[in-house]
């Protein structure tokens, strides 16, 4: 079968032909129908030799959905049912695996890979192989392309607001920095799930135009003044939350510029900036900062049932597998509007 596979560090992954993977045990095998492309594929793919723990050769590909084609001895699940792949796989063994909550696992520095695509053969391919049918859940009538960016965009933007949501009642305010990929999901879930007004920051004009269409309350460029600007917004008392997920040294210092006194900010981008946090000093008392990774199991069913339900909906550009270097560099440009969903061709 065709493979977008990650081969030397530092180097684009190339197109090969592989081994169809045989179930055994309690493995699945899905035949893949869309899989999401992520920054963090980016990150990935321009990793120096040492900086991750994965072993070479993978196949890239952690935002998967696609339909059962075949099963070990020991599955219980159906072949032909539709499902999107829980990307972060743990352990397995430990507490946090048992309770679906992989993205925390307590052995993860033990492991040479974090889910499919992140050093196990991922998505990027005709077929994957899952290892446990754990990592599953159903989509039923969920189109792929929509149901594959639900398990890591959709997913982690869901974990964040998750973590907040106590915050985020009627007569809230929460800031969404950076409106890409994870980001309009973002919007889309906390109108769905939260009583806060919303307010979007991004450079692209286009990406603004996503965020309205995607229910923000209100837009803003990133100028000299949008602190200002956010804050105003607010009568003056500043925002309950921050969502950045962009998370450069600009949108943190922003962040905490617009923050009310027992504000909280999430940082979800990995854009390797730096907030320096001393007290005395000039943050807002009571601040909270979180760095929510990806999500949990349970909370990626909760995800799929809400596209189901048609309160959030992913904006996607579909690419054939085999153009995933236009993809890559479209993204790596910051020119993909939404999610970038790559089909086997
Ligand atoms: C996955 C693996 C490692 C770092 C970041 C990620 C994210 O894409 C998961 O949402
Ligand atoms: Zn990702
Ligand atoms: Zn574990």
């Amino acid at each position: 079968m065709r493979a977008l596979r990650l081969t030397a560090w530092g180097e684009p992954p190339a197109p090969a032909e592989v081994e169809r993977p045989v179930p055994r045990g309690g493995e699945i095998l899905v035949r893949v129908e869309a899989t999401g492309l992520c920054h963090s594929d980016l990150h990935v793919m321009g990793a120096v030799p040492g900086a991750l723990p994965y072993r070479l050769p993978f196949t890239l590909g952690h935002e998967v959905a696609g339909r059962i084609a075949a099963l070990g001895p020991d599955a219980d699940v159906r072949v032909g049912d539709r499902v999107v792949l829980y990307g972060p796989w743990g352990c397995g063994a430990c507490d946090r695996c048992a309770a679906g909550r992989d993205n925390y696992c307590d052995r993860r520095d033990t492991l040479t890979w974090h889910g499919a695509g992140l050093g196990r053969d991922g998505g990027m391919a005709e077929y994957v192989l899952v290892p446990s049918a754990r990592h599953l859940v159903p989509i039923d009538g969920l189109s792929a392309d929509q149901a594959a960016p639900l398990s890591d965009a959709g997913l982690t933007s869901y974990h964040a607001v998750a973590g907040l949501r106590h915050a985020l009642g009627e007569d809230t305010t929460t800031v969404v920095i950076g409106v890409g990929g994870l980001g309009h999901l973002a919007v889309q879930i906390l109108r769905a799930t939260t009583g806060s007004r919303v307010l979007a920051v991004d450079v692209r004009e286009d990406a603004l135009a996503l965020a309205e269409r995607s229910g923000a309350d209100f837009g803003t460029l990133v100028r000299a003044d949008t602190a200002r600007v956010l804050r105003a917004r607010t009568g003056g008392a500043g925002v309950d939350a921050v969502l950045d997920f962009v998370g450069t040294t600009q949108t943190l210092e922003l962040a905490v510029g617009i923050l009310r006194p027992g504000g909280e900010l999430a940082v979800v981008g990995s854009g390797g900036g730096r907030l320096t946090v001393y007290k005395p000093g000039v943050l807002p008392p009571g601040f909270r900062l979180s760095l929510p990774f990806w999500g949990t199991r349970p909370e990626l069913a909760e995800v799929v049932a809400l596209a189901g339900s048609g309160a959030i909906h992913v904006e996607t550009e579909r690419f054939p597998l085999s153009a995933a270097p236009e993809a890559i560099d479209r993204l790596r440009r910051g020119r993909v509007r939404g999610r970038a969903v790559l089909v086997p061709d």
